[in-house]
């Protein structure tokens, strides 16, 4: 159950998020630390001199796309020539690979960015075509790592960059610091900032650490960006200062977003609402997808969910989420007979299966679901306590702001409240789409809103709120306003 919550306990508790306490943009270490990024900036250096053919590969998603951007800007601001490529999904595949070998012929230097580390093959078609390869990227290793004259990975073992937890943009970001020192040039690091708070928040880097302090500086410089497209949606969207929650809900997720509601839609519509763990199949899901799709409909049915897609291999491939205090790796680790492979942890796993074992492992799912005893107990991981309203203040809001941006890493923190009753309540919105609250608890009344929601209820009702705390500015005046997630009778 949720412990009961003040002013103090909150705070002890955001301050636990940050152990080594606020870090700053003076904290950075030295791109030096990076294994290979002297080597690498060395290279660069010298293809620039002696004017040989560079070439940028990039990544689809967010951080990829802003990796290579990032990147083009540079080599722009130096008055120095690059092709780039970020590879199609559905044509070339991921990154660099065999596919794109063809394209870049002539090339003298191939400079990866968020992708490569898992480019055996590739690389080595590199080599036999005489094109040196930096690899950088920040994804794990696989046993096997390519070869390459250079490789600028956090996550290998001989780095000394004492953080694992970054994205692509960060390290071409570095890269571009490193370059910008040996080079002796004058540009302005902090512009590319701009688009490095983007990526580490679309890639879901947690927001601690350095991460912190470059979303922070970053978001920041966006707020008053020369950027036509982030001039454009601070215009459309009525805003002076753009924050991390901004970047994470409208202006990263673009087309994803779509993607990801219309798979969201489909799945939930095979939902078979009868069984205890949820397993979908869709023809042809974008398998990039088909996590945040799978926590998306196990937060809405309050079940553990797994989604499996057609694989390009022929296998049904895919990912898990688990929901309250389900042990999911647990039940499909007892289905192993019918997998190929499989791994994760207690919230979430990654599986594929041969098509002929679907119906079986579908069966057992649910016998072991069964079997463990899971006592069904609803527990959003990021409800933080019981609040009760005597205790929300503005007080509580300034402590509140004091550990934002939150995110990734460190979520906004969500409350639960017993025993209120509604007041009143109202719908707004151009179609009555949101629901207006006055709620009571013990006397003391708040305010609140809940977006999109239909839901019917009654004055006089005694209900259990979640919901986040912050100010409403309207009209001149400041209030405190409940941001409400759910309303239970
Ligand atoms: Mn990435």
């Amino acid at each position: 159950m949720y412990k009961p919550l003040t002013f103090t306990t909150l705070e002890t508790l955001l301050n636990a998020r940050f152990k080594e306490g606020f870090l700053s943009l003076k904290d950075l270490p030295q791109p030096s630390t990076f294994k290979d990024m002297d080597r690498a900036t060395a290279r660069i250096v010298e293809a620039i001199k002696n004017k040989e053919k560079i070439t940028i590969i990039g990544d689809y998603d967010v951080d990829g796309v802003t990796s290579t951007t990032l990147m083009k800007l540079f080599f722009d601001e130096i008055d120095y020539p690059v092709e780039w490529i970020i590879p199609n999904r559905f044509r070339d595949g991921y990154g660099l690979s065999a596919n794109i070998i063809p394209r870049i012929l002539g090339t003298d230097l191939a400079i990866t960015v968020d992708n490569g580390i898992s480019a055996v093959y590739a690389a080595k078609l590199c080599k036999e075509e005489g094109i040196d390869l930096i690899i950088t990227d920040h994804h794990l290793l696989a046993p096997e790592v390519p070869e390459a004259y250079a490789i600028i990975d956090q996550k290998q073992e001989a780095c000394e960059f004492p953080y694992t937890e970054v994205c692509g943009a960060q390290i071409a970001w570095y890269l571009i610091a490193s370059l910008k020192n040996a080079l002796n040039v004058k540009i302005n690091m902090m512009e590319y900032m701009e688009l490095v708070s983007i990526a580490i928040i679309a890639d879901m880097m947690p927001l601690q650490h350095i991460n912190r302090a470059m979303v922070i500086a970053g978001t920041k410089a966006l707020s008053k960006s020369t950027k036509p497209a982030i001039k454009a949606y601070l215009e459309h969207s009525q805003k002076t200062i753009l924050n991390s929650e901004d970047i994470a809900f409208f202006l990263a997720p673009t087309s994803r977003k779509a993607t990801e509601q219309d798979i969201t839609q489909k799945a939930m519509q095979q939902v078979d609402h009868n069984n205890e763990v949820i397993v979908v199949v869709g023809e042809a899901w974008h398998e990039g997808v088909v996590g945040i799709v799978a926590a998306r409909v196990a937060r809405a049915c309050e079940k553990p969910c797994i989604i499996l897609t057609q694989s390009e291999e022929g296998f049904l491939k895919g990912s898990g989420r688990s929901f309250g205090e389900c042990d999911l790796f647990g039940i499909v680790d007892g289905c192993r007979e019918y997998l190929e492979k499989f791994g994760g942890h207690q919230a979430a796993i990654g599986l594929s299966l041969e098509k002929e074992s679907l119906e079986a492992f579908k069966m057992q799912v649910q016998k072991n679901f069964a079997k463990a005893k899971y006592i069904k107990e609803i527990i959003d991981p990021d409800i933080v306590g019981d609040l009760h309203f005597s205790n929300i203040s503005f007080d509580l809001i300034t402590l509140m702001k004091q550990y934002e941006p939150y995110g990734q890493g460190n979520p906004r923190p969500k409350f639960i409240s017993r025993n209120v009753e509604i007041l009143q309540l109202d719908s707004m919105g151009k179609e009555g789409e949101h629901l207006r609250f006055s709620f009571v608890q013990d006397g003391i009344v708040m305010q609140g809103v809940k977006f999109k929601s239909k839901e019917m209820f009654k004055s006089g009702q005694k209900v259990t709120i979640t919901y986040t705390v912050n100010e409403n500015h309207f009209r001149g005046n400041v209030n405190l306003q409940l941001m409400v997630d759910k309303v239970t009778v």
